[in-house]
């Protein structure tokens, strides 16, 4: 399994969880600036998406998506995720209202996926 991640990003969730899980995986660091990883892929080939987190299984499929990857691995280990009937209710709840509401506002301090404007509109401003 490989991690792609950026140093501060909210990749780090993942990180931490694969870790609680003990789960053996790869890491590969991406440039979120160029959108190249450390050993020099194309991200975007890799994500279309562009951001961090993605993360690719043993099987050769990829998931992206925090509240997908973190539910995956709380799948592998009985130490996250919530028991009982509403456990993985419980989880839902627990990913998206960190996903929806608290990363937002982190949001501000990342750099875009993608120019807001595109490039050759830019050079006419
Ligand atoms: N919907 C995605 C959002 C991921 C996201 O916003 N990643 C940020 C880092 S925390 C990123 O890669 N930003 C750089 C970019 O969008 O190019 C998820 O929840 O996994």
């Amino acid at each position: 399994m490989i991690l792609y991640l950026a140093p501060g990003a909210c990749s780090l969730a993942d990180h931490i969880a694969l870790n609680e899980a003990r789960l053996a995986f790869d890491q590969v660091k991406v440039d979120l600036k160029t959108h190249r990883t450390e050993d020099g892929h194309d991200y975007a080939k890799i994500n279309p998406k562009g951001y961090v987190p993605a993360f690719a299984l043993d099987s050769g499929e990829m998931l992206t998506e925090n509240v997908a990857i973190l539910s995956w691995i709380a799948d592998q280990s009985e130490k996250l995720a919530p028991r009982g009937p509403l456990g993985r209710y419980r989880l839902l709840e627990a990913l998206a209202y960190i996903s929806t509401e608290i990363h937002k506002s982190f949001r501000p301090s990342l750099p875009p996926a993608r120019p807001k404007t595109p490039k050759r509109r830019q050079a006419r401003l």
